[in-house]
């Protein structure tokens, strides 16, 4: 009988390590499954989009279709951080955005109807490119950006309040206007594709779609390393100076960086949640600018402003516009 227990005691102290191991492998040790939403739509077929104009600002708004996406860059794309992964599958409900940045006449209009005041003028300081180094310096604003601008280039020094001001002045006659969130961004900037940037992985047709870091900037600041493009600007370019991506989106890539309404998150992708920032948090901003090295020009690529840095020469931002049904 004494046996029989200690068999029977062993049976069961093997036993019972034997299934949390058999359900370790089967639950946790298995890659996480990511699987489409049941009603994720039909992938966007290159139809026609619906296409609208604010009648105040000008500014043009492109209706994205619903859709699903992967978010992030995969492991061995060239330039990639750790931050942007891993790859998460997101659900973007249709809405429209801004085909261009918001542009400097576009904001002089919303300061001239309301005598609003930037962060940057209230502070009476702007982070500007010396030529060396970037440095907060006293007397720049969007009004004196540090080069020469026409109304047709994205507004700078611009904060995230300023902007989210932008929109709630736009949004009084009805319509409800907001900056993107993260992956409402990447949904727009990547058009459909999962390459690199929207036109592909080629550096050569950068000059075509986007105004970065290249030897125009290099023959104003030697020294600097660039893409092997010339694209003809130094400093930003007036908005829609470069081709479209599929959604007939310009300048998702480069010119300036643009404004997320989403608080940073380094490990954002591995909860796959993104949060409104708070009052002390940092803020994601996407897309490179003029200033940026072409790894820091995918769809991928994120970057954020802390509480050092709010608003700058190379930061601009980007409307959406809610849908209406
Ligand atoms: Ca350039
Ligand atoms: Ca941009």
């Amino acid at each position: 009988m004494q046996t029989v227990r200690i068999l029977r005691f062993l049976a069961l102290g093997l036993l019972i390590p034997a299934l949390i191991v058999v359900y370790g492998v089967l639950f946790w040790g298995m890659p996480e499954v990511v699987t489409p939403p049941e009603r994720c739509p039909e992938p966007y077929g290159g139809e026609r989009l619906e296409r609208y104009e604010d009648p105040l600002t000008g500014l043009g708004f492109v209706r994205l279709p619903a859709g699903c996406f992967w978010m992030g860059s995969p492991e061995d794309e060239e330039g990639r951080s750790p931050h942007e992964g891993p790859r998460t599958y997101q659900h973007v409900k249709a809405f429209y955005m801004g085909e261009t940045p918001v542009t400097r006449g576009a904001f002089a209009r919303f300061v001239a109807e309301t005598g609003y005041v930037t962060d940057a003028e209230k502070e009476g300081i702007s982070w500007v490119y010396t030529g060396s180094r970037w440095e907060a310096l006293a007397g720049y604003s969007w009004k004196n950006p540090g080069h020469a601008q026409t109304e047709e280039d994205p507004v700078v020094h611009v904060s995230l309040q300023d902007a989210r001001a932008m929109a709630s002045w736009m949004s009084r006659r009805g319509r409800q206007y907001r900056l993107p969130s993260e992956p409402e961004w990447e949904y727009g900037a990547r058009g459909g594709s999962s390459a690199s940037r929207f036109w592909g992985d080629d550096l050569i047709a950068l000059a075509s779609y986007a105004n970065v870091a290249d030897f125009s900037a290099r023959s104003r600041f030697p020294g600097w390393i660039v893409a092997p493009v010339d694209d003809g600007f130094v400093f930003t370019s007036p908005v829609a100076a470069f081709l479209p991506n599929a959604y007939g989106l310009h300048d998702m890539l480069g010119n300036v960086w643009e404004w997320c309404d989403t608080r940073y998150s380094a490990s954002a992708y591995q909860h796959e949640r993104f949060f409104r920032p708070g009052p002390k948090d940092p803020v994601v901003i996407r897309g490179g600018s003029w200033y940026t090295r072409p790894e820091g020009v995918r769809s991928a690529s994120r970057e954020f402003m802390g509480r050092g840095r709010r608003w700058g020469q190379d930061v601009g931002f980007r409307l959406v516009l809610e849908k209406r049904d």
